[in-house]
């Protein structure tokens, strides 16, 4: 009977300590996937943000940084090549037995998992930070991981916390305390947000590190690439660019060149494996390779590129320095058929534009495979390795970027991504004027001062640039010397500002003869138009 005792207690207690062990591997496993979610968080966060906030990569480096000289010799006599993979294993391993740790703590008393993360995330903020070249923004993508990660933990563990206190399968039910609640209930609960946190946490996580890896090894790809030098520069005349604070640059900084794609995230083109084909109605396809393609030799050449969706007075145009060949060369080696009329271009990503055939083969367009803009290889955001560029048309017609197919066709046979889309297949650019200052959201002090901005009519060119001010009689702006027809021009009126407020308008005429359109127009199907009129508030 004693011993029968005896035994029944034991079998509870080893019961007992089995079941908290379990809830500590539970609590243990709840703690790694939070800590998992947390990286994957601020990967994918760094990939949108800030490239240099990756809080692995960036803890990574610190290690390297300041890991004693012993510790990195050993690393890389005992893995060679392989240093930096065992540095990141370790640097895994650290994680999940602080993750593990942060559970079990969570467990155990609240909130010291959340704190244990906290101080974890805090660590690696100031890794980040101090490192040099790191930009403010880099610690954002730690600090919401930590966040997303803590809450997941909180969750989990709470969602634990029921399912292991509700009453045993196997215990009596009492029905009082649990009306007619199935534990198994909690439990699945507690298992389905386990397995939908390490599911996310998995995809999100490699996905943003494949993402960032590819794109980021094209950068070192592009910054190591080097370009032959043009065979011919664009002259730029004394008076092509003026000095008034304020105004557009001639020449759009890269950084500053707007971007417009329908890419989510910059499609990876490795110039090496790069490969033009030209197909359709054509006599011989054709392919280029990159080295091919440069083979052709460069020219210099300044266009301004506009894109459709610019709204009267927009931001949406630009102006650089290209280097490329001409796509008629290319073409004339295809040799288009009778009957062709449209050229169909194709980026990696799935884009397509649709460009008049005579658009690309004219002597006098200098429509162009572009390699390099403003001095260096294309942007990645900009199409690297190749896109085109095509004077006088919109960007969604012409621009492609990551461009790797012509297929020589007709309008009638084929559409491209925007046509089915509300805007039209073909797409010649709207002459048209910008006032670039003074602007509506800043004052400006009475007295002398200037109004000046940028006009663009690409292929035929600027003739007269007027301004009105409260609407009284034209006067004709002073205009930049003109680069080429194909480049914006710069205009400045001088005036002087009576204090109150202003309305001044602008529009241009190009030297074809025609005046820039009054009426309003929206920028669906094909270009916005109308004169920007502005408000000035002058003050006294
Ligand atoms: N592959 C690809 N190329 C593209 C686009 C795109 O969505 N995908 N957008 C076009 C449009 S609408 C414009 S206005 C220009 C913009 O070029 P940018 O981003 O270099 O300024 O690219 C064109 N080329
Ligand atoms: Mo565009």
């Amino acid at each position: 009977m004693r011993e029968k005792t005896e035994t029944a207690r034991g079998t509870r207690a080893r019961t007992h300590a089995r079941g908290r062990l379990a809830d500590w591997a539970l609590a243990a496993l709840s703690g790694v996937l939070s800590g998992a979610a947390l990286l994957a968080i601020a990967e994918l966060v760094a990939l949108i943000v800030a490239r240099d906030g990756s809080p692995v990569l960036a803890v990574g480096s610190f290690v390297i940084d300041i890991v004693p000289r012993w510790a990195k010799e050993f690393a890389i006599e005992t893995f060679g090549a392989n240093d930096k993979l065992f540095l990141l294993a370790s640097i895994g391993v650290a994680v999940a037995v602080a993750a593990a740790l942060a559970g079990v703590l969570q467990w155990v008393r609240r909130p010291l998992g959340v704190v244990l993360f906290g101080l974890a995330g805090a660590l690696a903020v100031a890794a980040i930070v101090t490192r040099t070249g790191a930009t403010p923004l880099a610690a954002v993508p730690t600090v919401l991981g930590t966040i997303g990660g803590a809450f997941l933990l909180t969750l989990l563990v709470r969602r634990l916390r029921v399912w292991r206190a509700a009453p045993r399968a196997s215990a009596p039910a009492d029905p009082a305390e649990a009306p007619g609640r199935d534990p198994r209930f909690d439990r699945r609960r507690f298992l389905v947000l386990a397995a939908v946190v390490a599911a996310g946490a998995a995809v999100v996580g490699t996905g943003s590190r494949i993402v960032s890896a590819a794109t980021s090894s094209l950068a070192g790809i592009r910054d190591a690439l080097k370009l032959p030098a043009p065979r011919a520069t664009v002259p730029v005349p004394d008076g092509a660019e003026l000095d008034v604070p304020g105004i557009s640059p001639l020449y759009t900084p890269n950084t500053d060149f707007y971007r417009v794609d329908t890419a989510l995230t910059v499609p990876a083109v490795d110039p090496s494996s790069w490969r033009l084909t030209v197909v359709g109605l054509v006599d011989n396809e054709v392919t280029l390779s990159f080295q091919d393609l440069l083979d052709l030799g460069l020219d210099e050449y300044s266009i301004t590129l506009t894109c459709v969706s610019n709204e009267v007075g927009g931001e949406l145009l630009g102006t650089a320095k290209w280097l490329g060949v001409p796509v008629r060369t290319v073409l004339a080696a295809a040799g288009p058929q009778q009957g062709a009329d449209m050229v169909l271009s194709k980026s990696v990503d799935g884009f397509t534009a649709s460009t008049p055939l005579g658009s690309l083969t004219d002597e006098g367009i200098d429509a162009i495979f572009a390699v390099a803009m403003n001095g260096e290889p294309l942007p990645l955001e900009h199409g690297f390795p190749v896109r085109m560029v095509v004077p006088g048309l919109y960007g969604y017609v012409s621009a492609t970027k990551w461009v790797t197919e012509l297929k020589v066709t007709t309008f009638d046979a084929d559409e491209a991504y925007w046509t089915p889309r509300g805007y039209s297949a073909e797409a010649p650019i709207k002459l048209s004027s910008r006032i670039d200052t003074p602007r509506i959201d800043k004052q400006l002090a009475a007295g002398p001062t200037k109004i000046a901005g940028v006009a663009w009519a690409q292929t035929v060119g600027i003739e007269k640039v007027e301004v009105s001010i409260d609407d009284g009689e034209w006067q004709p702006a002073k205009l930049s010397t003109a680069v080429n027809a194909d480049t914006w021009v710069q205009w400045v009126l001088d005036w002087t500002a009576t204090p109150g407020p202003h309305y001044v308008s602008v529009r241009a005429t190009d030297k074809a003869g025609n005046l820039q359109i009054e009426e309003r127009a929206p920028i669906a199907p094909d270009g916005s138009t109308g004169w920007q009129r502005t408000l000035i508030t002058v003050t006294g």
